[in-house]
């Protein structure tokens, strides 16, 4: 068993859950790293070494040089094509039939919640295996032998893109709705494998605390909202998740 899962919060956790209508999630990058996807705060490697995510996930990056913000997306989708879900994924999928409502919200990009078996999740920053247009955000679907150039859009005006909110852009305004939403109806709120740094989804938390949620951290470091939560798991996601499914069903 892991040195940090304290029993005791697994059970009062569990005794929560069994008594919650409404369940919300939001998953960061931490719970596809036991999928072996790098996490934001992990270093760059390569090539990629000397540049932060942040300075290559956005549009005035792109439109500087979209040949390199193209190709570390590149390499990034044909990592996250090699991964599969892992313990933590699959745990949040059995969750999922269990509540009445199940919100799960996910920062992540690389698709392996829904890989995993949950249905209707909401992709805060997007997905990295979709495209789009530059210029009029159609969505495309270039020929997968495009790894150096962006290619052209149908529509003749622009190159393609990943289908990612850079930094800088606004989120999908239905999807930070509906995760707003959840926040602030549901009884049990759970922030898992994020480092709450990034905006606006690091306020969702907060949200579901102020407005009266059970809120539970899974992280194994700290974040700027630990203080705030009712229950702290200092473990992986793969090994505290389904540590919980098993409380459950026991
Ligand atoms: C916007 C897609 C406005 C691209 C990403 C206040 C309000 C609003 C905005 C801001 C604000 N303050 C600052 C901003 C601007 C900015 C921001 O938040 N900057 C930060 C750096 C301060 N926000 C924005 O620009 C957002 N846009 O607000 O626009 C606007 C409004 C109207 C009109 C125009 C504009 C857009 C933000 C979205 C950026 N895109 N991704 C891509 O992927 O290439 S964000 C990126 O970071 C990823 O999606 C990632 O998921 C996300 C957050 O990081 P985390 O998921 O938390 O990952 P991280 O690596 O940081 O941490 C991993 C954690 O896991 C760690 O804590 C670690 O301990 C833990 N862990 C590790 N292993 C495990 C684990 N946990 C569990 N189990 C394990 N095994």
């Amino acid at each position: 068993m892991h040195p940090d899962l304290d029993t005791a919060t697994i059970h009062d956790i569990a005794t929560a859950l069994r008594r919650a209508r409404h369940v919300a999630v939001l998953t960061g990058a931490g719970v596809s790293a036991e999928s072996g996807v790098p996490t934001f705060r992990d270093a760059q490697t390569g090539l990629w070494a000397k540049f932060r995510p942040e300075d290559l996930a956005t549009p005035e990056a792109f439109a500087r040089n979209p040949p390199m913000v193209w190709q570390w997306y590149a390499e990034r989708r044909e990592a996250v094509a090699r991964v599969a879900p892992n313990p933590g994924h699959h745990a949040l999928a059995k969750l999922q039939v269990r509540f009445e409502t199940f919100t799960l919200i996910t920062q992540n990009v690389d698709g392996l919640h829904a890989k995993a078996g949950n249905r209707n999740v909401i992709e805060l920053h997007g997905n990295i295996l979709k495209t789009k247009c530059f210029e009029c955000n159609a969505p495309q679907s270039p020929a997968a032998d495009h790894a150096i150039q962006p290619p052209p859009c149908s529509c003749g005006k622009s190159v393609c893109r990943p289908d990612v909110v850079w930094f800088g852009e606004a989120l999908p305004a239905k999807a930070i709705d509906a995760a707003q939403r959840a926040a602030r109806s549901c009884d049990v709120f759970f922030s898992i494998g994020t480092s709450t740094q990034v905006y606006p989804a690091a306020e969702l938390p907060f949200t579901a605390k102020q407005r009266g949620a059970l809120v539970v951290e899974i992280n194994p470091d700290a974040t700027p909202f630990t203080p705030h939560a009712d229950h702290v798991i200092r473990a992986p996601s793969g090994v505290a998740l389904p540590r919980l499914i098993a409380a459950l069903e026991g």
